[in-house]
């Protein structure tokens, strides 16, 4: 036997190696490797390791707090028992709203990624249980939906204004897409495969229209389509994107706000529910990356630039208005009051990546980078076991605003911050015919390979986001040409690009600069980046930041939280001096012990001695002298690390002065 093995050739070792690694060090979050209209292909999640830094701590926390709690939760709150409930495993009532399945999904999505980054039997043993409920409770026709079972049956289909079907059915084949990707188990895939041959073999022909209430499901059709290559599920996403509002008779204000039931391609403005609307695009751009449909692309970028440049917040968020959870008018965006739901940034995120793959654009990535560093990762605590359903840009101190909480009865943002967070690696880099696309930066390590093939590592080392140093050992297997683009981040104004040694030219920022040369292993890399904190003003249309300026360094968004200025300072009685100087102004410091370890800004600015509270509501304006001032040292936090520490004020935007120089 021995003397067989011994006669194995390499060759064939590597082919039976290959075999064995698992499904998610092959396939990304997206697979595009066959979509005609993408120009880039995402790395696997497993493909990129991130060793140090700011995202591997979040991501640690995740998989060690943050999955494991929100199971726990899941299950006190009867989420899981609804599906036992149906198979008979458990005698009890269903418990929460119409759309728990979603989360539950949800969260076997985040830990399918987490599982594609490293395998962990334990968690793999929970989610196979989880699993086995699930597919358990299965109707033999295939439908799958715990609140539309086992009474309900007669109105299924016929609430789909609110029903949310196809919104859990959307999460269900994302969940089992990427289940399959880290494991190679089809047990959850086939189930949810057999709930859309359902749709496919029975409710439509049973002359049932369909309408996506919550968008959601177009996106997870669109992979199914790219994972199972049957064309069946790509009409189907076409046929809810376009809509059959008229045998359906929707009113025109209910296509508003949930963004379905009248062709995409007519929409001209995000309006209505924030989530609803960003999925329903990103739903929309991936169907534009199998069709390359040129209508659908003009429709997504007149809605991506109405979000970007009219209706986003600084910190990436979306979504200012708590009514209906949903996009305002241009240029409406309050702090305190923004709602700006940690799954509408998330939305924002994965409808601004499937853009960047249709059309590899660094404004694109710098969005994502905006929504991710601060409106997403301020919505999961440093704990892991608290989240921020609203993200607001300014809080007053009151104990009622608890923000972060372990729990909402509708507990989307959980686990769909987890699932972000889990899939991650995914976000860094990209391929294209040309080479390797570099979108975010962290220590760590790609073990993946160029479209033509070549095998490729590169060894990133920085301390990013707090420091701008970023080291690139870019290592084919074998000297190959091909150019390596690299992220220029739109905020940095004067980055420095060196490759072995030698300064670059043509380092614009908001760009990809691409490096074209024969890559071969012991090149490198360095680019400095510019962190010099930036203060910046709003439109004046944003009529509740005139005035004020909010500070970002680097691709963090800063606030004043109350515990770190001093004793009788109240952040809503102080204002920024600003000469012009913003590496003076603003003067960055590493504070271990704080908050996990943050970069903090220092700055010397006025406190008023006279609280604002205390001037009348309305006065003539002798009424309002100029109020009497005092320098004060103020501390500034990343954003993304507000109510740590309780329920204190916190802004963002800040009255700020100029000094005169
Ligand atoms: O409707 C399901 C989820 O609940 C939405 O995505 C969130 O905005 C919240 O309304
Ligand atoms: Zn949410």
């Amino acid at each position: 036997m021995l003397r067989r093995l011994v006669w194995i050739p390499c060759w064939w070792l590597c082919v039976c190696l290959s075999a064995i690694s698992l499904p998610g060090q092959q396939v990304s979050v997206l697979r595009l490797e066959e979509s005609p209209h993408a120009k880039l292909r995402p790395v696997p999640v497993g493909a990129f390791t991130i060793t140090g830094g700011l995202w591997a701590a979040r991501r640690e926390v995740n998989v060690r707090a943050s999955i494991p709690s929100l199971l726990d939760e899941l299950e006190s709150h009867g989420i899981l028992d609804n599906f036992r409930r149906l198979s008979g495993r458990k005698p009890v009532a269903r418990r929460g709203p119409l759309y728990t399945d979603s989360d539950v999904y949800k969260w076997i999505e985040g830990a399918a990624f987490a599982l594609q980054s490293k395998p962990d039997t334990v968690l793999k043993a929970k989610v196979d249980a989880v699993i086995d409920d699930i597919v358990a409770a299965q109707e033999k026709s295939g439908y799958l939906n715990t609140w539309y079972q086992d009474g309900r049956e007669a109105l299924r289909w016929q609430q789909q204004h609110t029903g949310h079907e196809l919104y859990c059915l959307g999460h269900l084949l994302q969940a089992a897409l990427a289940y399959q990707r880290a494991t190679g188990d089809r047990v959850l895939l086939d189930a949810g495969i057999r709930f859309v041959n359902h749709i496919l073999n029975d409710v439509i022909p049973g002359g049932q229209a369909l309408y996506a209430g919550h968008p959601e499901i177009e996106m997870a059709l669109v992979e199914l389509y790219r994972a199972e290559r049957d064309k069946r599920y790509l009409d189907l996403a076409s046929r809810i994107l376009t809509g059959e509002h008229e045998r359906l008779k929707l009113t025109e204000s209910q296509m508003r706000y949930t963004f379905s039931g009248k062709p995409f391609t007519g929409r001209t403005e995000m309006e209505g529910h924030a989530v609803r609307a960003c999925y329903a695009s990103a739903g929309a751009a991936d169907y534009y990356l199998e069709t390359g449909d040129p209508v659908y692309w003009q429709t997504l970028t007149r809605l991506w630039d109405d979000m970007v440049l009219r209706k986003m917040y600084v910190t990436g968020g979306v979504g200012s208005r708590a009514s209906g959870e949903a996009f305002g008018e241009p240029f409406e965006l309050p702090n305190a009051q923004a709602y700006t739901e940690s799954c509408a940034a998330i939305a924002n995120m994965i409808w601004s990546w499937r853009m960047l793959h249709a059309d590899p654009q660094a404004k694109y990535a710098d969005v994502i980078e905006r929504a991710l560093y601060n409106s997403i990762n301020s919505g999961m605590s440093l704990s892991g076991t608290l989240y921020c359903y609203r993200n607001p840009l300014a809080l007053s101190g009151n104990p009622k605003d608890k923000i972060r909480n372990p729990w909402y009865d509708t507990t989307c943002c959980p686990p769909n911050l987890q699932r972000v967070f889990a899939s991650l690696p995914a976000y860094f880099y990209s391929t294209s015919a040309e080479g390797l696309y570099v979108h975010h930066y962290a220590s760590g390590v790609l073990d993946w390979k160029l479209q033509d093939g070549t095998r490729l590592n590169v060894r990133q080392t920085t301390e990013y986001p707090w420091q701008g140093k970023v080291t690139l050992d870019v290592a084919p297997a074998a000297a190959t040409e091909f150019a390596v683009f690299l992220r220029i981040p739109e905020w940095s104004q004067g980055t420095v690009v060196r490759v072995n040694g030698e300064a670059q030219t043509n380092v614009r920022p908001g760009s990809y600069l691409a490096l074209r040369r024969t890559w071969k292993q012991g090149d490198q890399v360095v680019a400095e980046f510019d962190m010099t904190p930036r203060a910046l003003r709003a439109n004046p249309l944003a009529r509740e930041n005139a005035g004020s300026v909010a500070i970002q360094r680097g691709p963090l968004m800063y606030a004043l939280e109350q515990p770190d200025q001093p004793l009788g300072t109240r952040v809503e009685d102080v204002a920024f001096s600003i000469s012009g100087d913003p590496a003076k102004d603003f003067v960055a410091h590493f504070d271990s012990g704080l908050l996990g370890g943050v970069t903090v800004l220092r700055h010397r600015g006025i406190a008023f001695d006279r609280p604002a509270a205390e001037l009348p509501l309305y006065g003539p304006i002798e009424a309002y002298p100029p109020r009497n001032a005092k320098p004060v040292d103020l501390t500034l936090i990343p954003y993304f690390t507000f109510h740590n520490r309780g329920e204190v004020a916190m802004q963002v935007w800040v009255p700020a002065q100029t000094k005169s120089r």
